[in-house]
């Protein structure tokens, strides 16, 4: 496997880290040993944990007013390839990618397989797009896609996610993320129960090609695109539709896609107590889909999440939802940002196996709220940041990510070899 940053300078950071490290590995390991948990149990399930990089987030993202393009933009999948490579080289915990069509459709799909193999990667889901138009695209997608009234459309946007499909079989994915912004601005512009038995209908198409082995995610969303309704803008609608779809259709929970103050964890619990959780979009949001860096907002709802999935777990040892970041960094560093976003899902995780489910179960009984409260508060207030530096460390990674990435002076390398984009500063996610 090709390292894209060298691995002696990962050493050399570590051996600096080394001795603290232990010191409060040890010191931690006495705190969770009092309480009964076993910290090498712990270390060993972060370990295991991963979570995959969007494509699309390692470059800068903006918003509709404007992108400001950062140092070395990757201009296409390969050079997103090595970004992403590095984000797993030193954090251990991304080891797959999701790629988006057709801004990462590749001419030659085996040779990006191979590249993102020799780079110890993968392919998680994959992500069709019909919320934009493509140069030379015969029908556009401006009054919806898969629910639009025209068949031509409809027909254009089903063909194009069974493209998607199988240029993801080439790759190894396993599924296909439908997210589409299609809706309304207005009262009156279009039928609402039509619009949704249009989906339906495109929807059973695009099931009706996947492979035996392969998932299908239906992502909803509350608004944005569309400012009146969004055809599928809510858990409900999505969980109707998966259930209606078959077995292979689970919905996507991404984080930023409810109106604030929604109990996401109790939408999280619903899906899994139903059977049709298939995955997330982590990142974090105050307002909208802000797409901001995971647990930077919110940390307590990205636990109070995982809280539920180790629940769910104990119910369905087999429960397996799709893990992915799904962010737009505008000011940071994207590499920076990601290591540091799946190093707080990876923190919620095993946040959540510290809870003490047998006492909380117990205070539940008795009604106890205050204890209840409090068992929960306690696995959150545990700072388990030596347990996920040991993982990273005993993976092959670096102890510190950030410190390691600005050390090894990688972006002023890719910033010399990638012309930076000039002119007036475009607009949009990517
Ligand atoms: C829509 C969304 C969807 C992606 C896009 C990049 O807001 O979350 O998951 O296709 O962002
Ligand atoms: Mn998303």
């Amino acid at each position: 496997m090709t390292s894209v940053m060298d691995a002696s300078q990962v050493a050399a950071h570590n051996s600096k880290l080394l001795a603290q490290l232990e010191a409060d590995y040890a010191a931690l390991a006495g705190v969770l040993a009092r309480r009964g948990q076993d910290i090498e149990a712990l270390t060993a399930q972060a370990r295991h944990f991963a979570v995959a990089v969007p494509s699309w987030g390692v470059g800068t993202g903006g918003t509709r007013f404007a992108r400001f393009p950062g140092r070395g933009e990757p201009r296409n999948v390969f050079e997103k390839l090595d970004d992403c490579a590095v984000i797993h080289q030193l954090t251990r915990a991304t080891p797959t990618v999701s790629l988006h069509f057709p801004w990462d459709r590749p001419e030659d799909a085996a040779e990006l397989r191979e590249t993102a193999a020799a780079r110890g990667l993968g392919f998680d889901a994959v992500n069709s797009n019909t919320f934009q138009d493509q140069a030379g695209q015969q029908h556009s997608y401006k009054f919806g896609s898969l629910t639009a009234g025209r068949l031509e459309v409809r027909e254009q946007a089903v063909q194009h996610n069974l493209d998607c499909i199988a240029l993801g079989q080439a790759l190894g994915s396993k599924a296909l993320t439908v997210w589409v912004g299609d809706g309304a601005n207005f009262p009156g512009q279009h039928n609402l129960r039509g619009a949704l038995e249009r989906y339906l209908d495109s929807m059973r198409q695009i099931y009706a090609g996947l492979p035996d082995d392969w998932s299908l995610f239906i992502e909803h969303k509350l608004f944005e695109p569309a400012f009146y309704a969004t055809t599928i803008a809510d858990w409900g609608t999505s969980f109707a539709c998966a259930t209606a779809l078959g077995s292979k259709a689970r919905c996507l929970v991404d984080l930023g896609h409810h109106a604030p103050n929604t109990n996401i964890e109790m939408i999280v619990a619903r899906l899994a107590q139903f059977g049709k959780l298939g995955g997330f979009h982590f990142n974090d949001s105050k307002y909208g889909d802000d797409d901001l860096d995971s647990g930077s907002i919110n940390p307590f709802q990205l636990f109070l999440v995982f809280n539920e999935l180790a629940d769910a777990a104990l119910r369905e040892p087999g429960l397996r939802p799709a893990y992915m970041l799904d962010q737009s960094h505008n000011v940071t560093d994207p590499i920076e940002s990601l290591m540091s976003s799946a190093a707080e899902v990876q923190r919620a995780y095993v946040q959540a196996a510290l809870v003490d489910r047998t006492a909380l179960a117990a205070h539940q009984q008795d009604n106890d709220a205050h204890q209840a409260a409090q068992t929960l508060k306690q696995a959150f207030r545990t700072d388990v940041s030596p347990i996920l530096a040991m993982a990273r460390l005993r993976s092959g990674g670096a102890i510190d990510p950030v410190a390691c990435y600005r050390a090894s002076g990688y972006r002023d390398r890719v910033a010399a070899q990638r012309p930076a984009r000039t002119g007036a500063s475009s607009s949009g996610i990517v």
